[in-house]
């Protein structure tokens, strides 16, 4: 007999700020969509930064107090210390909490819609959802609960990561079969060079390159320039195409825009909205991303990839670099790649170090053997689940 849930879950209210011109919209986003299409659920998406989020949901209208996009309800909110306590009591006054409560990535919950779930029966299940993180103690903490000082409501900590016992990440049921189909064919990339305003350059390595401003940018732009293969590199706009513009000594650096210099092309493409984003990844024969969404997408995508952590005080990056490293060295040692896992290392090493001499031609080298190993990589994440449905049975079987 099919075990019964110890509580349905069918409708969520996911709270979400953003910083840094995205923040943690890429990762909520894509929860709120997966939620709604795949579970048939629910969804209330609170964004304090509209602007910023319809980068990736172009459709979006910034000025609406209440819209619907892709299944999902989206509504503005402040975070406490950004409004008054009246302006935010008027806000959440009638709202009645859904059956499950994320604040993401320990953004405050405001204190009206607090005392709503409080007053709720039942309770909503309450989590906060943290970041993605390699650590070994990610496993530990999974799951803690930590209970409100006064109200009588709990929270729970639902930590993705990369090993059975976390919460796994983000990955749509289709994903692999638009990923295949795309791959195979031609007119599916053909749409998307048409879409991004460019021609393939045959011959080329097609590297695309999403990044924060980064002091190794230059030198490994001069190293494509100056190496022995045409690079055709695809930069979306934003912070990296302004820089590889400066390098180029260009002032402009929209959609379009093309520096050329010895064997290497930079094409500024368009920020794509967050469903064709895959596609670009899935084009290219390496690819740079950076924080948190981008770098899980750039696993899926089964191809090589250099990841820029988002920088934090103290270093602190440095160490979830090393576990997420960790893992994947250690598997392709096992597998009999060390060099090539080495390669890959001292490339991401000074990478994230503003390291001014990164050794391309070292990692160029074993693009191959990477190329093999990030599929290998990617099947061995499938066995974790998607974090998606691992919440909802969180939400329904752990969460008391
Ligand atoms: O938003 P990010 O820069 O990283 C975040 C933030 O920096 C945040 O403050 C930090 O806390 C967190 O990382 C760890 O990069 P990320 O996470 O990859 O998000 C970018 C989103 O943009 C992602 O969902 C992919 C999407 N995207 C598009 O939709 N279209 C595009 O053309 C591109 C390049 C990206």
């Amino acid at each position: 007999m099919p075990v019964q849930p110890d509580r349905a879950i069918r409708s969520w209210d996911i709270f979400c700020t953003v910083i840094d011109n995205f923040g943690d919209i890429g990762v909520c986003w894509r929860l709120a969509r997966q939620l709604a299409q795949e579970h048939g659920h629910a969804v209330r998406l609170w964004v304090d930064d509209l602007a910023s989020f319809a980068r990736l949901a172009p459709g979006l209208d910034t000025g609406a107090p209440r819209q619907e996009l892709a299944g999902v309800t989206i509504l503005p909110w402040r975070r406490p210390d950004q409004e008054s306590a009246q302006e935010s009591t008027a806000r959440f006054a009638g709202v009645t909490p859904h059956d499950a409560v994320i604040e993401a990535f320990a953004c405050d919950l405001p204190e009206p819609f607090l005392a709503a779930m409080a007053a709720r029966a039942p309770k909503p299940a309450w989590l906060n959802l943290e970041y993605l993180s390699a650590e070994p103690w990610v496993r530990e903490h999974h799951g803690m609960a930590s209970p409100h000082p006064r109200l009588p409501l709990v929270k729970h900590f639902f930590f993705p990561g990369f090993e059975p016992g976390t919460g796994g990440v983000l990955r749509e049921t289709m994903l692999g079969m638009q990923r295949e189909h795309f791959r195979a064919s031609p007119a599916a990339q053909a749409s998307l060079w048409h879409r991004l305003g460019f021609e393939p350059i045959e011959g080329a390595l097609k590297v695309s390159l999403f990044a924060y401003r980064n002091a190794a940018l230059p030198a490994l732009l001069t190293q494509w320039r100056d190496g022995s293969e045409p690079v055709q590199c695809l930069v979306p706009a934003g912070l990296a195409a302004r820089q590889a513009s400066e390098w180029f000594g260009e002032a402009d650096c929209a959609p379009g825009s093309v520096f050329r210099s010895g064997r290497l092309t930079v094409q500024v493409v368009p920020f794509v909205r967050q469903e064709h984003y895959d596609e670009l990844l899935w084009l290219c024969d390496l690819n740079f991303v950076r924080g948190e969404d981008s770098f899980v997408r750039a696993q899926w995508a089964g191809r090589p990839f250099v990841w820029q952590i988002y920088p934090q005080s103290d270093a602190a990056h440095m160490v979830k670099l090393d576990a997420f490293l960790a893992l994947i060295v250690q598997r392709m040692e096992r597998s009999g790649q060390p060099e090539a896992a080495a390669a890959l290392a001292n490339f991401w090493h000074s990478w994230n170090k503003d390291d001014e001499s990164p050794d391309w031609p070292g990692l160029r080298a074993h693009l191959p053997l990477l190329a093999r190993a990030a599929e290998q990589w990617q099947r061995s994440l499938l066995h974790l689940g998607d974090l998606a449905a691992n919440l909802v049975a969180f939400c329904e079987n752990r969460v008391k």
